[in-house]
């Protein structure tokens, strides 16, 4: 059976082997050679099934990439050392010695290798020092069962470079966290860990022209030499756009930063002009300064790799159909020089068109800059569901593919191992077999708890650039069924009921078992308040479960108790969304948002509904939901959610510039009138904000202009108490305004219960 998935992720077709695989309880682990990830280019299985043998005499130790050879030793042999009586294995690269024999079975690709496993002798024979190292990895693969099959695998990468991103906001990735990262990249064929975390002030704007202090310099040492050993190139990316002048001191202290980072053994780079306004944008400028870099420092080294640059322009959506920003870069850059690209919109699967526009432009197969698993814009969401969407045919078309990720380092490798195995072999990739390896990989002793977490872990919810993933594929269609069924009057199907019920207590146990997990301790505590709240959220579910029945059956004493105890856990929920993850952006611990949580809510408020109707009573039907409104004409705020905590309301900060034309406006209508308290509003900059009007309404047609003072880039307004119903703010110069929406918080006073 195949769980085939590729361009375009079919659910349906798969709901059926889904929903058999989760309930009962399945566990796939890598017995089967169709399933090594990434899946080899081509092999040949023989009928024999061999064991590793006890002793083997290593041909080829002394020329063979040493990184192989260690991989080899410790990683497979556990440190055995090699004996003179053993099986043979034969290491190197195709003009080694120990391998020449088999030169023409390797493949002529960069990073390409040949493994043949026989009761003779075992061959790992590398098309360069790369390809070494990745047989050898594919070789740890076979053995995972403890089982080795007699095999010959020839393969090679589809994708040149492949890998992560470190270019998110918010917390950066810890130092043990990017050393165990790296280990992964390594075992999972991964070539590239660009650092460029955005909240690294050396990175960014205020430092990136200082050394980094002594102890980051050390530990950027150290994570050099550990990418070095898992056969990844290192790549520091400098953020220079916010406030770079275009002078020769800036390109000399720029030019002195990246000596720095050679002497710590950095030997490539990236420039990134991404979220930035103003005179950091010129694409003449860029172009000239990537090109100094490209002459005077790439060039003059021997071994520093092509210099990658992330454009301005980095996705279609915001490319200036008038301008020349593009094509000015496709022209002047040199040609050596990589333009990272992150698809039709800042978040988007890649596309065969797409990706023909783009390269037309920059007359150079675009680098793509995938934006996931990133959740810098969904901070109370984890996404930890498959990857699908790209386009399985454009290898050809790009020159690397790297994932932006999660600030949460564990939980991300979901994703970073599906990103591998598409990146190595897109024609064959399997999304869900992806995602089950991957699971199985970070979390072998708990995958089905895991998957059951990930599963309904999966969607972003609502946010700014309208991406959204499929969620709870293996219960969605039962419980869209049973919901459609119990609003229309209709008896539900007992058997619906009762696989909901099932997946409800899967969902707790796996929540139980997941928090005591000791394998994997440092992804435990990264996803642990979204595991309180599964658990909470399944119980209501179990519970919302047990009052519709005992609403149909009568037993009406039965359902208030249950009644009572959904309310008590949804507190317990508004609690945990209220202590954990109290980041500025989008505070607060969401889970199951796409299907299960409504399922819950929506059948919680029809039963109480019918529990009213039927006794009289007025029983809360409280869920979460958010009562006040978003009206915007700008693109990138319409979309964006609203934040209620107590007596306010606030916009989800952007991350991006926002581009707001002349007299567009951003409107916040609260769902009844209060007495004003406050207004404030961060647009990023300290200079004062001379193009807006504040205004305040009851009915939204009459409006009153407000005053606001600017303290630094806070601007404030007290409303005093006046009572109102809608803020809104406008453009009311006659040009664009570029700004960053850090915050816009309206806050009132709450009317005291009758
Ligand atoms: O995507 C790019 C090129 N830049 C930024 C990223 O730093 C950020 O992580 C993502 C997602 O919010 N969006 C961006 O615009």
């Amino acid at each position: 059976m195949s769980y085939a998935f590729n361009t375009s992720f079919d659910m349906k077709k798969n709901v059926c082997l889904l929903a058999v695989c989760f309930v009962c309880h399945l566990i796939v682990s890598a017995q089967n050679v169709d399933d090594l990830q990434p899946l080899p280019q081509e092999y040949t299985l023989k009928e024999s099934v061999l064991k590793l043998p006890v002793s083997y005499r290593l041909e080829g130790k002394q020329d063979a990439n040493p990184h192989a050879v260690e991989a080899l030793v410790n990683g497979i042999f556990s440190g055995k050392q090699p004996d003179e009586a053993g099986m043979p294995v034969y290491i190197g690269e195709r003009n080694d010695k120990s391998v020449r024999k088999y030169r023409k079975l390797i493949p002529s690709h960069d990073e390409g290798y040949y493994l043949s496993v026989s009761s003779q002798r075992i061959v790992l024979a590398g098309h360069d020092e790369r390809g070494t190292f990745y047989a050898v990895q594919t070789l740890r693969r076979l053995l995972d069962s403890g089982q080795l099959p007699e095999i010959e695998v020839k393969d090679y990468p589809s994708v040149r470079y492949r890998g992560v991103v470190e270019g998110f906001y918010g917390t950066p990735w810890s130092h043990e966290a990017r050393l165990r990262q790296l280990d992964f990249y390594g075992e999972t064929k991964l070539n590239t860990y660009i650092y460029g975390p955005k909240d690294d002030p050396y990175h960014s704007s205020p430092h990136w022209r200082l050394p980094y202090p002594e102890k980051e310099a050390a530990q950027l040492k150290e994570l050099v030499a550990a990418a070095g050993k898992n056969e990844v190139d290192f790549v520091w990316a400098i953020h220079p756009g916010k406030d770079i002048k275009w002078n020769q001191e800036d390109r000399d202290l720029l030019l002195a930063k990246f000596e720095d980072m050679y002497r710590l053994g950095v030997r490539s780079f990236a420039v990134f002009f991404d979220d930035i306004s103003g005179e950091g944008t010129n694409p003449d400028k860029q172009a000239e300064l990537l090109n100094y870099i490209d002459e005077h420092f790439v060039r003059t080294k021997q071994d520093v790799t092509p210099l990658i640059m992330c454009p301005t322009e980095y996705n279609k959506s915001w490319s200036n159909p008038k301008g020349n920003y593009l094509t000015t870069l496709g022209e002047k850059l040199n040609p050596s020089i990589q333009i990272m690209w992150t698809g039709d919109r800042v978040i988007s699967n890649i596309t065969a068109d797409g990706l023909a526009w783009i390269n037309s432009r920059i007359r150079r197969p675009a680098y793509i800059w995938w934006n996931f698993p990133v959740s810098d814009y969904v901070r109370d969401h984890l996404l930890l569901g498959p990857v699908y969407g790209n386009d399985t045919t454009i290898a050809d078309g790009l020159s690397g593919f790297v994932a932006n990720p999660m600030e949460h380092a564990e939980a991300s490798k979901i994703a970073i191992y599906s990103v591998a195995s598409y990146a190595w072999n897109p024609v064959k990739y399997d999304a869900w077999k992806a995602w089950r390896q991957a699971i199985h990989t970070i979390l072998p002793g708990a995958s089905d708890e895991l998957a059951c977490l990930a599963i309904h872990s999966s969607d972003l919810g609502v946010n700014g650039h309208g991406f959204r993933r499929d969620e709870s594929q293996n219960i969605q269609p039962v419980a869209e069924r049973f919901l459609a069924k119990y609003k229309s009057g209709d008896r539900y199907d007992e058997a619906d009921r009762q696989l909901l019920l099932r997946t409800f207590e899967r969902m707790q146990e796996s929540s139980d078992i997941l928090l005591t997990n000791k394998e994997n301790e440092a992804l435990v505590s990264e996803i642990k308040p979204w595991l309180l709240q599964f658990k909470l959220l399944a119980e209501t579910g179990e519970e919302v479960m047990k009052m519709v029945e005992y609403l149909s059956q009568d037993s009406l004493s039965c359902f208030l108790r249950k009644y009572r105890h959904i309310r008590a856990l949804q507190q317990r929920m508004f609690y945990v969304d209220q202590t954990f993850n109290q980041n500025p952006y989008q505070p607060g611990v969401k889970i199951g948002t796409k299907v299960i949580k409504p399922l819950i809510d929506q059948t919680f408020v029809e039963a109480v509904g019918r529990y009213n109707k039927q006794s009289g009573e007025k029983l809360e039907m409280v869920t979460d939901y958010i009562p006040h409104k978003l009206h915007s004409n700008v693109e990138q705020i319409k979309n964006l959610p609203l934040q209620v905590k107590a007596n306010r309301v606030m916009i989800s900060p952007a991350n991006e510039v926002i581009r707001w034309n002349s007299g567009k406006y951003v409107e916040i209508e609260l769902d009844q009138s209060y007495l004003g308290e406050k207004v404030q509003i961060d647009f990023g900059v300290e200079t004062k904000c001379m193009w807006g009007r504040l205004e305040v309404s009851i009915d939204g047609n009459e409006w009153k202009q407000v005053d606001f003072v600017q303290r630094g880039r806070t601007l404030t307004t007290d409303l005093q108490k006046i009572p109102f119903r809608f803020v809104r703010f406008t453009n009311i110069s006659d040009q664009e305004q570029q700004v960053y929406l850090r915050q816009f918080i309206v806050s009132y006073v709450l009317p005291k219960d009758e």
